[in-house]
């Protein structure tokens, strides 16, 4: 008898070719399978893979599938949850390589996703590049109000401010934040780069933001230019 799951469980990731092993992995994200890709992303980086390649063709690929399906109600929150899991998963092995720079610092920043909005696949990520590059990163988690970013900002010493938001309903705090450091006299010390999927230049621009960052690559892009503008 012809069974799917047989036909599944046949499949050996490590004998597919590059191409076969990420569409595999695309489909084994948006189906929430976080061992299977947690090997796949092994496999990857034993063929030479550079981590950031995993990255990008592997896991963000099929996560903005994923999206575009959450968007058009063919997936629900338990769904994407297992799919963020996933992602994960495979994050987890690249994270040693993306944050090892066996360097001074030559910042330090503070990274939060903004009050109401608990997304940090992508802040994540951006901290881990960050890391990569040599910059010291303070990671204040989810749900990041103010004073909480102002109160890091100042015990570490910080000198750059990172903040994602992924909701259009929860962007508009970056402002909130912007503003307080304003009220205080204290804006103008930090460099205050912002990103998230809902964000473009021109709303950087608006709630004052020194620059918006269009991917993890373009954050610590635009991090170091404004490290060596300053020094
Ligand atoms: Co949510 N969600 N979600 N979600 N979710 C989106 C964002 C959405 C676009 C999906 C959709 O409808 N297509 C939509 C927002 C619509 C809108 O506001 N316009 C949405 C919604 C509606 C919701 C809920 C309201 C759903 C509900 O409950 N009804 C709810 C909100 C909860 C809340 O926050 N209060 C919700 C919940 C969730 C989950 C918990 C299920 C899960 C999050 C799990 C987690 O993060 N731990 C989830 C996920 C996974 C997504 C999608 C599918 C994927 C996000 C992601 O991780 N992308 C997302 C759809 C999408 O974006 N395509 C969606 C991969 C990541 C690598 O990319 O985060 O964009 P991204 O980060 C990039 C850049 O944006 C940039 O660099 C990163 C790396 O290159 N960047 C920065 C990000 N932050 C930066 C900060 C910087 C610089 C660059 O600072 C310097």
């Amino acid at each position: 008898m012809f069974d799917n799951q047989e036909v599944f469980d046949d499949i050996v990731l490590s004998e597919l070719s590059d191409k076969e092993l990420t569409k595999q992995m695309s489909e084994d994200l948006y189906d929430g399978l976080a061992e299977e890709i947690a090997e796949g992303t092994q496999i990857l980086l034993d063929r030479d893979w550079k981590a950031t390649d995993v990255m990008d063709e592997a896991l963000v690929k099929g996560m903005v599938v994923v999206g575009n399906d959450f968007r058009d109600g063919i997936l629900f929150v338990p769904e994407v949850l297992m799919a963020a899991n996933a992602m994960k998963a495979g994050m987890a092995l690249l994270e040693p390589i993306l944050t090892a720079s066996g360097i001074e610092p030559i910042a330090k920043m503070v990274i939060g996703t903004v009050k109401g909005d608990i997304h940090d696949i992508g802040k994540n990520l951006v901290g881990m590049m960050m890391e990569g590059a040599g910059i010291e990163v303070f990671n204040l988690g989810i749900n990041t109000d103010a004073e909480e970013f102002i109160n890091a900002l100042e015990e570490h010493n910080a000198t750059i401010l990172g903040m994602s938001a992924l909701l259009t309903t929860t962007m508009p705090y970056m402002k909130v934040v912007i503003d307080e450091l304003k009220e205080r006299g204290i804006r103008d010390k930090y460099t205050i780069l912002v990103g998230g999927a809902p964000l473009n230049e021109e709303f950087a621009d608006a709630v004052g933001a020194d620059a918006y960052c269009m991917d993890a690559g373009i954050a610590v892009e635009t991090a170091k230019r404004f490290i060596s503008a300053a020094s």
